[in-house]
């Protein structure tokens, strides 16, 4: 693929999780939202301003870029650092409590164990895990390993793991297709089939594909969910992008509309969106206006440039 193209795809993963995720904010909680509304509230806001969804996949970008790829315990110090520097993003409860425990001495891949029956299976591991989309896109296998590490440092149930690795695969494909190429949604999702593990996950696959023939919203959240829960989120924004591959733009509008965890969801569709149809397919109207855009793009130039170098501890 052409170098410019690639680079332009890294920066489209990360700036797309960050437009996602701010303007999906809003309207976290909603039953649903329609598309004029949510245009009109991010045209009212000056800053698009995001939250603990872009702060983690930051640190995450931050981590990597720092040591050259995986390293666990840095990684958990940078997601410790970057929450108590900035503790008002809305974090949701598990984490803080995890950051308190490793800094009490718990190791950093333990302490998550210790919260909730079989750790967290939130998609707090998913909304974080472009950055491990983008750098290993080319290796799949190291991908799923090193996206279960990451996860174990605040979800350690297996269907928070297997949410983040699968988001981070669809980064991943996102960023391999070349974008001159037809683009086929059940080629994309058989190669999904194929890569995970978990039927939980294998079953709202195959929904996905049923669904794709409808625009019913309604039934799209009856059957993929848009909750907090990294299988009741994963999915959708899997679906949202899928449902509109040639528009970034509509498939933020999509997914922000299902209601619930609207950040959540809008961020990781925006990772998909971007990573397939670069940064330049985002809005200007909305890029523009993301906070710390700059800062966020030079993270995604480093992982770019850091890429074939990477190393796993
Ligand atoms: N925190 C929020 N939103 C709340 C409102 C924020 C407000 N607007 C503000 O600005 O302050 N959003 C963020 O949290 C989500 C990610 O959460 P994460 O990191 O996964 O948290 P946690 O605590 O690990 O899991 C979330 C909930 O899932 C349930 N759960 C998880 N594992 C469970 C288990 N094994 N058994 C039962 N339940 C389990 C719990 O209810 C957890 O609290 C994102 O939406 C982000 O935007
Ligand atoms: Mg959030
Ligand atoms: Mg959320």
């Amino acid at each position: 693929m052409d170098k410019k193209i690639l680079k332009s795809k890294f920066i489209g993963a990360l700036v797309g999780t960050g437009v996602g995720d701010a303007v999906g904010a809003g309207f976290e909680g909603w039953r649903t939202a329609e598309p004029e509304m949510i245009q009109a509230a991010a045209s009212s806001r000056e800053v698009l301003m995001y939250t603990d969804d872009t702060h983690m996949m930051i640190g995450m970008a931050e981590s990597l870029v720092a040591r050259e790829g995986f390293d666990g315990e840095h990684m958990a110090l940078t997601f410790m650092r970057n929450y108590e520097r900035e503790p008002w993003r809305g974090y949701g409860p598990g984490p803080p409590r995890i950051f308190r425990m490793i800094r009490a001495g718990e190791a950093w891949d333990k302490a998550a164990e210790k919260i909730y029956p079989g750790g967290s299976f939130g998609n707090g591991s998913a909304m974080r895990i472009i950055p491990i989309g983008v750098f290993y896109h080319d290796d799949l296998a190291m991908l799923k390993d090193v996206a279960y590490k990451s996860s174990q440092i605040t979800h350690s149930h297996e269907l928070g793991k297997e949410g983040a690795a699968l988001q981070a695969c669809a980064v991943a494909l996102a960023v391999s297709l070349e974008p001159a190429a037809t683009f086929d949604p059940q080629e994309f999702l058989t190669k999904l089939g194929r890569f995970v593990q978990h039927e939980v996950y294998k079953q709202k696959l195959e929904k996905i594909g049923k669904l794709l023939s409808k625009t019913d919203r309604a039934r799209v959240v009856a059957e993929l969910g848009n909750g907090i829960e990294a299988f009741n989120s994963v999915p959708t924004a899997i679906y949202s992008f899928l449902s509109h591959p040639d528009s970034f733009e509509e498939a933020i509008l999509f997914a922000v509309s299902l209601g619930g965890d609207t950040d959540t969801i809008a961020a990781m569709t925006g990772a998909i969106s971007g990573a397939y149809l670069g940064v330049e397919s985002i809005p200007d109207k909305w890029r523009n206006k993301l906070e710390n855009r700059l800062y966020i793009e030079e993270l995604a130039k480093k992982l770019y440039e850091g890429s074939g170098f990477k190393s796993n501890k």
